[in-house]
């Protein structure tokens, strides 16, 4: 029998089978696991055979994944922490304030989405917090992102049609949802369907930060079956894992674009001379915020690398 896991709490696991029915089970004792790197060996998302052991199923192998999200271990420096496999898409719900996310953040999960061609709409949500200064501030992002090929919505949790718009983006798709802290992920999950009534939080005056609400992927279903949201446990840093440093330039699609115009064709677009990326950000053609962001992903690579050199 196969199953799709809805939920992980580490020991447990939350199975939706094939006929339907859900199921609590835990890891069969000699499963084989490939992916030692990672503190998670199942994810939300994972196709799943189940055996039948004494009574209770257990899970006795995983299916290849189609495609997963995945960062470093926040508790475990360099292991890998896969967030959810087997997405259609991904929604990176965004704040400008209460709390504001960082533009280092967005650009981390973008690439990361990349890398696995998983098709990301930049979701602005709380626009009914926004004030004229910050509006505007939302709009240039929209513009950068939407000119190099993102989907962006503007949303309120608080606004119903907006919550329709939403709506019709998930039809028939399995969705990851994900943002830091409070940025209303669940808030938005109660207004596509008000049975659900998950748990949110307030943001913390002092620190005008979420405060991590909820605290275990689960998959959700809205309005059908075949319509599935994953809810996450709010991101407060993304790292980058599990790359060839090399590599890493060409999950930025404006940087993708030019590197054949570049001199080199292994340019990583840094030291290098007749870059055209480079050149392209001091024509203000490529967003320097994004540029900066791509280089300070490349040094603390460059920190890691020398860990994982090391332990070859
Ligand atoms: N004004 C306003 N408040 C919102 C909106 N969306 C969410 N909120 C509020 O933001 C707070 C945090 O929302 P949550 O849904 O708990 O956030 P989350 O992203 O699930 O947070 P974690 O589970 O901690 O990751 C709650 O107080 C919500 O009521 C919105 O569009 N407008
Ligand atoms: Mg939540
Ligand atoms: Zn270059």
């Amino acid at each position: 029998m196969t199953g799709t896991v809805y939920k992980s709490t580490g020991s447990w696991y939350e199975i939706k089978d094939q006929t339907g029915e859900m199921r609590s089970c835990r890891l069969k004792g000699k499963i084989r696991l490939e992916d030692i790197q990672s503190t998670n060996p199942i994810a939300v998302g994972d196709i799943v055979d189940l055996e039948n052991e004494e009574g209770d199923y257990v899970i006795s192998a995983i299916h290849p994944r189609k495609n997963y999200m995945v960062r470093e271990s926040p508790k475990h420096k360099h292991a890998k922490h896969i967030i959810a496999s087997n997405l259609d898409q991904a929604f990176i719900l965004v704040t400008i304030a209460s709390p504001r996310t960082s533009s280092g953040f967005i650009d981390r999960f973008l690439l990361v989405a990349e890398a696995y061609a998983i098709p990301v709409t930049i979701v602005f949500n709380k626009k009914d917090l926004l004030n004229a200064k910050e509006l505007k501030k939302q709009e240039e992002l929209e513009a950068i992102y939407q000119k190099i090929g993102y989907d962006t919505l503007t949303i309120s949790c608080l606004d119903s049609n907006d919550i329709e718009k939403v709506r019709m983006k998930l039809k028939g798709k399995t969705t990851l949802l994900s943002g830091h802290s409070g940025v209303g992920k669940s808030t938005l999950l109660n207004a596509l369907n008000p049975h659900l009534s998950l748990r949110t939080g307030d943001i913390s005056s002092k620190h005008d930060k979420g405060t991590h609400t909820t605290t275990f992927a689960e998959m959700i279903e809205v309005d059908d079956a075949e319509t599935l949201i994953i809810d996450t446990p709010g991101i407060k840093e993304f790292g980058i894992m599990g790359f060839e440093i090399e590599e890493i330039s060409g999950f930025f699609p404006e940087m993708k674009a030019l590197v054949n115009q570049c001199q080199f064709n292994n340019c990583m677009h840094m030291e290098e001379p007749k870059c055209a990326v480079k050149m392209a950000v001091s024509r203000g053609e490529i967003d320097a915020h994004r540029y900066d962001n791509y280089i300070k992903i490349i040094e603390d690579y460059k920190e890691n690398y020398k860990y994982w050199e090391r332990k070859k």
